[in-house]
């Protein structure tokens, strides 16, 4: 699906909107900082397009920002969203890999909005695969949400189950721009909500949680996810950070216990890598200010997060 594999968009997204805590917007510096990009030009050979440096997206303050149908900040992660969408469609419409840093996990609207579309121009209207590899569903629409933290409603949007027409609030997002719940895979699971439950069975949308992974393994889980997706299907990798546990993760802002080690994280990504049909990843939701106790944890989720990107673009191979 790429025209030139080795081509890389990068999309370094400082953004914390979807969320309350400060902090996440600094996690593509200290990405870019500890080296990643260098890394991936001279060691895996990509040529790299697009960012260097990040985009501070601060176009609003929440003061001017007041909530819409319960959505904190929804005028900014909508035209942030809408901005990496249009960077991420014009990647992948030249046959990129597009790698976008986030970010806390609203931007996901804008990254898979992006080459959702791309994917259908480039495939005869052709469906994408999402693989959502995170510890919460993000699944929930602003009405079930009881947080009213966007980052907890991309997936919705994405979908199309929620709705909305006014271009401020996401109305700008088109059917191009939707994957359908069929081609949606979770891995991970573990702290989902009562109304997200609901939702994921009334679709009959598929999820691996991590009660199915200590069951099967990982090694089965991926084997059957990548099975459902079928092969010859472009694959979006939206992962984040907080699915791994927090012995590997721990600075991030929505931590939930009883994870994926790094080397099962790491597993997915090479596994993703191995089908030679991924077309994007997003990485989110490393926050660098919460670092439990000492700053180590924050170093530590950035060298995780460098691990799960080098291994999705091929640095396990032999
Ligand atoms: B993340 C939550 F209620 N479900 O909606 C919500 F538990 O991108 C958490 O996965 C969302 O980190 C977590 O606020 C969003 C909550
Ligand atoms: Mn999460
Ligand atoms: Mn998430
Ligand atoms: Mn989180």
């Amino acid at each position: 699906f790429l025209s030139s594999p080795e081509d890389l968009g990068v999309v370094a997204v400082g953004f914390s909107g979807g969320q309350c805590k400060p902090g996440v917007d600094a996690a593509p510096s200290a990405l870019i900082e500890s080296g990643l990009l260098t890394q991936l030009r001279d060691e895996l050979l990509y040529k790299l397009h697009g960012d260097d440096t990040v985009h501070q997206y601060t176009d609003l303050v929440p003061h001017d920002d007041p909530p819409y149908r319960s959505m904190k900040n929804p005028r900014a992660v909508s035209s942030v969203t809408r901005r990496i969408a249009d960077q991420v469609y014009s990647h992948a419409k030249e046959g990129r890999m597009v790698l976008t840093l986030g970010g806390d996990h609203s931007i996901a609207i804008g990254t898979i909005a992006g080459t959702a579309k791309a994917m259908r121009e480039r495939l005869g209207g052709r469906e994408m695969a999402v693989i959502w590899v995170d510890a919460h569903a993000d699944i929930n629409t602003p009405e079930s949400s009881g947080s009213g933290n966007i980052h907890g409603m991309p997936v919705s949007f994405l979908t199309g189950l929620a709705k909305e027409d006014n271009e401020e609030f996401f109305g700008w997002l088109q059917p191009e721009n939707l994957i359908s719940v069929k081609k949606l895979v979770y891995i991970g699971l573990r702290d989902v909500d009562i109304g997200e439950k609901q939702i994921l069975r009334q679709h009959g949308i598929k999820a691996f949680s991590m009660h199915d992974i200590d069951r099967h393994g990982i090694g089965r889980v991926m084997e059957m996810a990548l099975g459902h997706i079928g092969a010859d299907t472009p694959i979006h990798l939206s992962f984040d950070v907080d699915a791994l546990d927090p012995m590997w993760a721990p600075s991030t802002g929505t931590p939930v216990r009883g994870g994926l080690t790094l080397r099962e994280g790491d597993y997915i990504c090479e596994c993703v890598h191995e089908t030679g049909s991924l077309v994007a990843i997003d990485l989110v939701e490393v926050n660098p200010s919460l670092a439990p106790a000492t700053d180590i944890g924050a170093h530590e989720t950035v060298r995780a997060g460098c691990s799960l990107i080098r291994c999705a673009l091929g640095e396990s191979l032999l």
